[in-house]
């Protein structure tokens, strides 16, 4: 069995807490609350600017035949930007003044410093599990979404062919790296996997959040 195939299944409980998180499905039905919907869309405006960083770390460790693809994604995280700021326009959202949440804090500063601190295979471990997430989560809106939804856009960018050729890639290429990796590494990069499927399950949670930081309230 590959690597990313274990990945998925001994974390089967946290995948379905993702997947079938009630975000998703309101969203696909049309149900969701504007503000929920919002509250995640600045969120994740400020998740996918913290990403170009990491990226750009991620890319300083890659080897030369991984650095075309990855700077690939990273110019299509500027397209996403844009995406976000339209659909803010759009629909009149401040992105401006988006200070982030507790756990879009926490989140963005995990990426990061696993994008610094830790070992290459490690660090992509940890981006293989985030844009799995969003594939995989957004194919689920796509299912039954009218095509004129606020969120069809966003639907369009994550449940593409596109991104499901990159995220082939990302597997691909994570087997690979686990194929070559000691078994305290790849233990290490099970445990990055888990810890950033939880990071996605409490994302999604926080849109529907109205508190402000832990201790504020
Ligand atoms: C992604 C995202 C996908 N935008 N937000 C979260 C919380 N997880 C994953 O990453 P990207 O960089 O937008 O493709």
């Amino acid at each position: 069995m590959s690597f990313t195939t274990t990945l998925l299944d001994d974390h089967q409980t946290l995948w379905r807490a993702n997947l079938g998180h009630r975000f998703l499905a309101e969203t696909r039905d049309g149900t969701i609350d504007d503000t929920v919907f919002a509250r995640w869309l600045r969120q994740d405006y400020r998740f996918v600017e913290a990403a170009c960083p990491m990226l750009g770390v991620l890319i300083s460790k890659a080897p030369a035949s991984h650095r075309e693809p990855l700077t690939d994604a990273l110019s299509g995280l500027y397209d996403e930007l844009d995406l976000f700021q339209e659909r803010a326009e759009t629909a009149g959202i401040d992105l401006g003044d988006a200070r982030p949440a507790f756990t879009c804090h926490a989140y963005i500063q995990f990426l990061l410093a696993t994008a610094r601190g830790k070992s290459y295979p490690k660090s992509f471990t940890v981006l293989y599990a985030a844009e799995k997430a969003y594939y995989e989560a957004w194919s689920r809106v796509e299912e039954g979404l009218s095509p004129d939804a606020f969120a069809a856009p966003f639907v369009e960018n994550w449940a593409s062919d596109g991104f499901g050729e990159y995220v082939g890639f990302l597997t691909t290429t994570l087997d690979d790296l686990a194929a070559r990796a000691g078994p305290q590494e790849k233990s290490e990069m099970h445990r990055l996997f888990e810890t950033t499927l939880r990071y996605e399950a409490a994302f999604w949670e926080m849109a529907y959040d109205t508190t402000d930081w832990p201790g504020l309230d």
